[in-house]
């Protein structure tokens, strides 16, 4: 061996053996939320990011971009699908075009209760859903709370579908939303949601539907009064990460990422019982009429055409089967 190659090899081996001493590359993770810093959803991912800091001796991290800083959700999945975002809090409807099983816990009066949505969502059937995230480019890490969407809109209060008719009602971007607002002879129309609060001002629409911390931090209340609690869906918030960013990692960090989500998830409930009690209270000061005996009967009898159009396959229509069968005690 020439003395030239002689050192090319101890060249080579040392760098090896630099490279087995020093620890992987520090990774911090961009996560995307549409909300705004201090809402349930953020903060629980922001606690998700200092678990996987304490847990892999802070090689992970997780830099929060609240605010829609990254864009609507639908540009954000978009995003997170070519691994320019990592992680992803948004709600399950802006997937049920992409990932047709999130439109099962999305599905109008699905879940009895919060409790029936915590129980079933926790549990083999949350997990299976989650899992069919990953053919389309996702791993679902997890689900958050977002407690019950309602109908709110600055024309009248609504007692049943019959006062819906010809209201011009914002919908988030699923085709599920939309035809669950035409069901009650009302007229979807899909926007994003930073720009609902103009188009309800300027009165492009009448009204929209959401959870109260929703309808309290975006200050919709403020130009839509009238807020029915007919609670037509729970559709829970869901966690992803891009499966671009997920492939890179070991399997032991995928393991710490995993469970840092799931550990995760008591945490933002507990926030988000609290801002749910914090955001009514804010609301009914500001002045909104509050109809809160809606008998919910009718609005569930008017969606029979969405169940069926939407869910199709026999695999959506067991889980659907095994939701309802599922006990919430
Ligand atoms: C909120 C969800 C958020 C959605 C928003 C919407 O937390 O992820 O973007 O509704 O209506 O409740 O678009």
């Amino acid at each position: 061996m020439s003395v030239f190659s002689k050192v090319n090899f101890r060249f080579a081996a040392a760098i090896l053996a630099f490279a087995l001493a020093v620890p992987a590359a520090a990774q911090e993770f961009r996560a995307a939320d549409t909300h705004p810093d201090g809402y349930p959803t953020v903060e629980a991912v922001k606690y998700m990011g200092r678990l996987l800091a304490e847990r892999s001796n802070t090689r992970m991290s997780i830099r929060m971009f609240f605010g829609a800083q990254l864009g609507e959700e639908k540009d954000t999945i978009e995003q997170a699908k070519i691994g320019a975002i990592a992680i992803n809090r948004v709600n399950l409807a802006p997937f049920n075009n992409i990932v047709p099983e999130s439109a099962i816990p999305a599905l109008p009066f699905v879940f009895r209760s919060t409790r029936h949505m915590r129980i079933v969502m926790d549990g083999p059937i949350g997990d299976e859903i989650l899992q069919a995230f990953e053919p389309h480019g996702f791993i679902g890490l997890a689900y958050y709370d977002s407690g019950a969407r309602s109908f709110y809109n600055s024309k009248r209060p609504i007692n049943s579908p019959a006062d819906m008719k010809g209201l011009k009602i914002r919908v988030q971007q699923s085709d599920l939303f939309v035809s669950l607002v035409q069901a009650l002879g009302a007229n979807p129309t899909p926007m994003p949601f930073g720009e609902v609060y103009t188009a309800l001002k300027t009165g492009v629409i009448d009204g929209a539907e959401n959870n109260w911390p929703s309808y309290e931090s975006t200050r919709h209340f403020e130009v839509a009064k009238f807020y029915s609690l007919n609670e037509h869906s729970l559709s829970p918030e869901v966690l992803v990460m891009s499966k671009i960013a997920w492939d890179k990692l070991a399997p032991a960090d995928r393991g710490i990422v995993r469970k840092a989500a799931k550990d995760s998830v008591p945490y933002m409930r507990q926030l988000w019982d609290a801002r749910e009690k914090k955001s009514r209270d804010i609301v009914v000061a500001g002045g909104v009429q509050v109809v809160d005996n809606v008998d919910k009967k009718p609005f569930q009898d008017a969606m029979a055409p969405v169940y069926e159009k939407f869910v199709t396959t026999p695999k959506m229509k067991d889980l659907v089967r095994r939701i309802q069968a599922t006990p919430d005690k």
